[in-house]
Parts: structure tokens; C-alpha cells; sequence
């Protein structure tokens, strides 16, 4: 095990060398850093099999999504990123230092911090009523208790107009709902995200057409990992 690599349970892992984090990311994927590679973006494998979600996420759409959608920011993040400032740097000071100023390198980094997340916060047999403690009691009290973050984390992502993201982000202390366009994250707005849902049709077209609210219905009941979203709150 390389300096700056801690294993936490099973396959999840905490990075933190350059003073940042991932989570859930297969130790398969993960190279140590040995000071002569620069770090470049790597797809890690899905926390479980491509037909897992099913039938609330198909394996047809896991292939597209993460075999060739989240590959691509990968690949063009990679590119976009040669030769500039970002070399090198942590995947959250890319996305926070590019916001703005490189859009290609933006685009692909935030794209790609977006689905390593993404990934991570579904799970098979997951949604539900059942909570961690104090995640559920700052639910409680930011939100107005589980059943109305559910309606309005769904009305977030409804909301979105065109592609982008509704987040369940920890603002100041605070929880607070918020959507962004295309691959913007709550990162730049001075947030932590703690849960999200990608609103792209590349994420439900297949299963639902047109019918986005019938796919982040099915995300609150069916898909939400809980526990990793209590994993990011209980860093915070
Ligand atoms: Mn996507």
C-alpha cells in the first residue's frame, strides 16, 4: 500500500496526499503516485455489476453511461489537461481552479468528479426510509424531514432545464437542494455535495424516455446509497 492510501472498508478508499479525497474507488484502479507520473483521470470499474440497478437503472444504460460517457470525460479530460496548470493537481482543485477560466479542462474534470461520485451514491437495494441517525436528524432539521427532500430533490432535478445535476449539498453548515447545468457541481459554488443526481438523458433515456420524473422517483426510492452519502457527511 502506497504513502497517502488508506483502505476504509472493502474496496472504498480515502486518497489524500494532495490534501483531497475520493471514495469509492476500486484499489484495482488506483496507481501509486510515485512522483515521476503526473496524476492523470482513471475510470474506476462500478461498484457492482452493470445489471445491479436493474430495473430501475438497465444494464444497457450502465454500459453507455459509464463504459463509454464517463470514459470520454476521462480520455478528453486527460487531453485537455496536457500542458496546462492543472497537471498534476488534485481532481478538486482542477474542477474549482478551471470553473471559468478552461472550459474543456472544466467540462471533463467536473463531468468525471460528478460519476466517480455518481456511481457511488446508488446501489442495488437502495432508497428507502431507513437512515444513519444524524444524517437523518439534519434532514429533519434543514429539510423538513425525509419524505419533503425526496419531493423537492426530485422537483431539483425535474427543474433542471436541459442537462445538469440536482445535489443535496452542504452549504455553510447547512443541507440545502440545489440543481447546476451540465457538468457544474456545487464544488464551485462553495458547497460540498454529499448526494447527486445526473439529469442528462444519457442517465435515464433508455429506461425512461422522456419521462425524467418517473427516473428520479425511482433514484429516491430504489437507487440511493445512504450510507455513502453519510460517509461524505460524517467528513464534514
Ligand atoms: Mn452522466
Amino acid at each position: 500500500m502506497a504513502a497517502g492510501f488508506e483502505v476504509v472498508q472493502g474496496d472504498i478508499l480515502i486518497f489524500s496526499p494532495a490534501g483531497t479525497f475520493y471514495k469509492g474507488v476500486p484499489l484495482n484502479h488506483v496507481f501509486p503516485q510515485c512522483g515521476h507520473h503526473p496524476m492523470t483521470f482513471t475510470l474506476p470499474n462500478l461498484p457492482y455489476a452493470h445489471d445491479a440497478l436493474a430495473p430501475h437503472m438497465s444494464k444497457e444504460t450502465l454500459e453507455y453511461h459509464h463504459d463509454k460517457h464517463h470514459q470520454a470525460y476521462v480520455t478528453n479530460g486527460n487531453n485537455a489537461m496536457k500542458g496546462t496548470e492543472f497537471e498534476g493537481k488534485s481532481l478538486e482543485e482542477i474542477v474549482k481552479g478551471s470553473f471559468g477560466k478552461n472550459a474543456a479542462v472544466f467540462n471533463n474534470a467536473g463531468q468525471h468528479y460528478n460519476h466517480l461520485h455518481f456511481w457511488n451514491w446508488m446501489k442495488p437495494n437502495g432508497g428507502g426510509n431507513k437512515l444513519p441517525g444524524r444524517l437523518e436528524k439534519k434532514i429533519n432539521d434543514d429539510l423538513g424531514g425525509l419524505d419533503k427532500f425526496k419531493t423537492d430533490f426530485a422537483a431539483a432535478g425535474v427543474g433542471q432545464f436541459g442537462s445538469g445535476w440536482a445535489w443535496l449539498t452542504m452549504n455553510n453548515g447547512k443541507l440545502e437542494i440545489t440543481k447546476t447545468p451540465n457538468g457544474e457541481n456545487p464544488l464551485v459554488h462553495g458547497g460540498t455535495p454529499i448526494l447527486g443526481v445526473d439529469v442528462w438523458e444519457h442517465s435515464y433515456y433508455i429506461d425512461y424516455r422522456n419521462r425524467r420524473p418517473d427516473y428520479l422517483k425511482a433514484f429516491v426510492d430504489h437507487l440511493v446509497n445512504w450510507e455513502y452519502v453519510d460517509q461524505l457527511f460524517s467528513k464534514l
